[in-house]
């Protein structure tokens, strides 16, 4: 019947939202107009506690990273800002969704929730008012056509659980962990096209327990701290991954990993190779082995390993992820340390890193904002994802998060700081690394570019900008929060760039590449 022909795209534009979250992202994307694979992924990440704000509000009860800033003494953290206000997004995500949605093209938020806000206690009862936001944003996602990559974690601990047995040092936190995810899968399980357990756990551990630790929970620690508190968070990522698969529920479960690509710094030289293989190992497969194989890769284990996991936690670690997000914003040549000494820093890896080549002076890409950030995307990107499908036959993997960081990008004039070619050739390098990984059949099946919009950096504060959408505040975070879309949020494939005033707010960038199939004119896109 006609009637029913011309009407049931219309039920299914309406109906396939609500049968699996995941296919309202299902827009075609492109790639210098070649297709990608239907279900590839596109979207944009933030975090809680970088852009929420209302720390506490309706409920919320401080996590570490609300101690740790507002308890400084030594305050590292540009101008003392803190993310107590950050972009605001608890009371502005209605109008912060429809621009991710609009002037990105994504379709996919990728978010991050706050455990206090919705489990202040750290356990026990649930703060509806916190839960509700939530559902909040996914229901707005939703009503946008945007699916979520929702996380359980990162990196803002309970306070409470710090004070009351020292947070990831403890094996407490394992059952902690575990409770809180049961309860929020219970709550929002059904809700996200992917759940991720947790963000980055080597650097929250590395960053929280060093021997200056500038991240939260800022414990002084040794490679035993550090070790630990990764220990405990592989098992606490197991264990919530044990709880979505016991529930049944639809979406799919992963974590993100961070880390870059190690190279040796002189190819042909042996030890130099073993330098690269053995800081692979200690900084991707320190937590990526244990997801697919059930335990340390074995060059960390010869090196005399604090902990161990059991047969029965090796089992429940192998196999926990069905998909994995790298977290890659750079490379680093290394060597091996000569008189490496269990007092020396770089114990028990002994390796040394070098963003520039010593004997040459060349960087290993160009250099941007942070020692961290080189842009180097063949080997970052294209070495990321090779490394992980072939050294743990890693399937499913996405560039979860990379983006380049621009140093007081607030100083600038605003249509500077809009022009942001430097990061658009940032992206379209990793653009064309993904394209490569594609057609070498290796296993990519997303792009998460960090972040949607400019936020809270951690300790660079308000000063190193990430976003792809401006937000007007100055480096202590303080002024009009309005926001206003960066070119390399739709970007182009094509030079010339357009002059602002040529192409208005949608913009030609990522949303030109990855959303739309027209490569000759990038400046001919839909408004929507
Ligand atoms: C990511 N490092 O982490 C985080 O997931 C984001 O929260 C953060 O804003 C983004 O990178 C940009 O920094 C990293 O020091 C944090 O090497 C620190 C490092 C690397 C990644």
């Amino acid at each position: 019947m006609p009637t029913i022909s011309i009407l049931s795209p219309l039920i299914l534009l309406v109906v396939a939202p609500l049968l699996h979250p995941g296919a309202m992202a299902s827009q075609q994307l492109y790639l210098d107009g070649e297709t990608l694979p239907p279900d590839f992924v596109y979207g944009c990440a933030t975090s809680a506690y970088q852009i929420e704000g209302a720390w506490n509000v309706d409920g919320k009860s401080p996590s570490i990273w609300d101690h740790f800033l507002h308890n400084k003494t030594t305050n590292d953290v540009t101008y003392g800002a803190t993310g107590d206000v950050a972009n605001d997004f608890y009371h502005k995500y209605p109008e912060d969704l429809p621009l991710f949605r609009n002037a990105l093209g994504v379709g996919t938020y990728d978010f991050t929730i706050s455990w206090t806000r919705i489990m202040p206690a750290g356990r026990g009862p649930l703060n509806d008012k916190g839960l509700q936001f939530y559902k909040n944003v996914i229901d707005t996602s939703n009503k946008l056509r945007m699916s979520n990559i929702c996380t359980l974690y990162h990196w803002d601990l309970p306070q409470s659980l710090q004070d009351e047995y020292g947070g990831w040092l403890d094996r407490k936190i394992v059952d902690d962990f575990r409770g809180y995810a049961r309860a929020v899968f219970k709550a929002l399980g059904n809700k996200c096209s992917h759940w991720v357990t947790m963000n980055e756990p080597r650097t929250f551990c590395t960053e929280g327990f060093s021997s200056e630790p500038d991240f939260a929970p800022g414990v002084i620690g040794t490679y035993k701290e550090r070790f630990t508190c990764m220990h405990h968070a592989l098992l606490a990522h197991a264990a919530a991954v044990d709880e979505f698969r016991l529930g049944g529920y639809k979406g799919k479960i992963g974590i993100k990993v961070d880390g870059g690509v190690s190279l040796p710094l002189n190819p042909a030289s042996a030890a130099d190779q073993a330098a690269a293989a053995r800081a692979m190992d200690f900084e991707v497969g320190w937590d990526v082995a244990p997801l697919y194989t059930g335990d340390y890769p074995p060059s960390l284990i010869a090196s005399g390993v604090p902990m161990k996991f059991t047969a029965a936690e090796k089992q429940l670690l192998k196999g926990s992820v069905d998909f994995i997000g790298l977290d890659f914003y750079t490379s680093q040549w290394v060597t091996a340390s000569k008189h490496c000494k269990p007092s020396s820093g770089s114990y028990p890896e002994c390796t040394e890193t070098y963003q520039q080549n010593p004997s040459t002076l060349i960087d290993i890409g160009r250099p941007t904002a942070s020692d961290w950030n080189f842009d180097a995307p063949h080997s970052t990107i294209y070495g990321g994802i090779k490394y992980l499908a072939e050294h743990y036959n890693a399937t499913n993997i996405m560039i979860s998060e990379t983006g380049m960081g621009v140093l007081n990008e607030t100083n600038f004039p605003l249509e500077q700081i809009l022009e942001d070619v430097d990061r658009i050739a940032w992206y379209r390098g990793v653009l064309t690394a993904m394209k490569q990984a594609l057609a070498d059949q290796l296993p990519l099946v997303g792009f998460i570019p960090w972040s949607c919009i400019d936020n809270f950096e951690w300790t660079d504060g308000y000063n190193v900008r990430f976003g792809l959408i401006n937000v007007e505040y100055d480096g202590a975070g303080k002024g009009s929060q309005k926001r206003n879309p960066k070119l390399s949020g739709a970007f182009s494939a094509f030079l010339p760039f357009p002059r602002l005033d040529q192409r208005g707010v949608s913009g030609a960038y990522l949303r030109g590449v990855l959303t739309h199939g027209n490569p000759i004119n990038p400046y001919n896109f839909e408004s929507s």
